[in-house]
């Protein structure tokens, strides 16, 4: 699939990894109204898109331009003249833009090379998951400014990390650095630079790319459904998640290839 050129995203693929940069490195990469408007883009023609082997990206990498920033939040000059009705409808623009991070059929990592703050740290955290470089600083700066997370970080942090550590962020605005965000799980990985951080994370979409596209397809919606759940209606979800898969033509090669002692070539279906 061909990506029209954005002017504030680079996206390449490499692999079975299709990179996706926020590239605005002199204002921090943050989230202007440009940049939210090709997001909107990008995830909607992304959310079109099946796992059925028509379409050879199996995972999504999202990272930020430059040495310095992942995303330094939403764009505080923008915001300045903002009036209530506007930060609505801003707010509800990226909430449409994680929501379909999430439910994309494929994994999408963070790869977290610097500042990741308010609305960054909210982007990265509708991620599967977050990879940060060494240099990553991670952070709710909201009470700083005399606003409030808006783009997700009320909801998704404190599944993140717990109820404890997301008031803490969210109250003070203290910003954390890689080895503390690995510490309180905000973080699964940790890597010297940017370099290792992307090739980690393209590492992990190659390694995702040898399984079951569907089963990968079926445990996001499923993980995404249940969080939060009280364990019995988790239960539930899971066993039609289960149920769901041996419709699968994955699931009958994948059980075959097994007991033939052969490896899987999964059609995604
Ligand atoms: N918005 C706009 N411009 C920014 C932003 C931002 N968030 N962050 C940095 N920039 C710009 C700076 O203004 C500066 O521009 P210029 O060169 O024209 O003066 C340039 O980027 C470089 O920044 P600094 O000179 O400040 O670089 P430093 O290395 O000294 O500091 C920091 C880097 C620590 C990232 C610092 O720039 C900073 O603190 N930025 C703001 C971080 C922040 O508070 N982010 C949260 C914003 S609020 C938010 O995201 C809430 C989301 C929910 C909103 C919901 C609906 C409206």
């Amino acid at each position: 699939m061909e990506f029209a050129p954005y002017d504030t995203l680079l996206v390449e693929q490499d692999g079975a990894a299709l990179v996706v940069t926020v590239n605005r490195p002199d204002a921090m990469n943050a989230l202007a109204s440009t940049v939210v408007k090709d997001l909107l883009d990008l995830t909607g023609r992304l959310a079109g898109l099946g796992v059925d082997g028509n379409w050879p990206i199996r995972g999504i990498v999202l990272t930020g331009a430059g040495t310095k920033a992942f995303v330094a939040g939403a764009d505080i000059r923008e915001m300045n003249s903002m009036s209530p009705d506007a930060a609505e409808a801003y707010a509800r623009q990226m909430h449409a833009v994680t929501t379909r991070l999430e439910a994309l059929p494929v994994p999408v990592i963070a790869a977290v090379n610097g500042f990741a703050l308010g609305g960054g740290c909210e982007l990265a955290l509708a991620c599967d998951f977050i990879y940060a470089g060494v240099r990553a600083s991670f952070g709710q700066p909201e009470v700083n400014l005399g606003l409030v997370p808006g783009f997700g970080g009320s909801v998704r942090l404190q599944q993140r990390v717990g109820l404890g550590h997301a008031r803490e962020l969210i109250y003070t605005g203290r910003r954390i650095d890689a080895a503390e965000a690995l510490r309180i799980g905000l973080a699964n990985a940790l890597f010297d630079d940017t370099d290792a951080l992307l090739a980690g994370a393209k590492a992990t979409i190659q390694e995702i790319a040898a399984k079951a596209p569907t089963s990968v397809d079926n445990t996001k919606r499923a993980l995404n459904r249940i969080n939060g759940l009280p364990v019995a209606a988790g239960l539930e979800a899971e066993v039609e998640s289960f149920r769901k898969a041996f419709a699968t033509e994955d699931s009958v090669v994948g059980r075959r290839a097994f007991l033939a002692k052969e490896t899987p070539e999964f059609p995604g279906r």
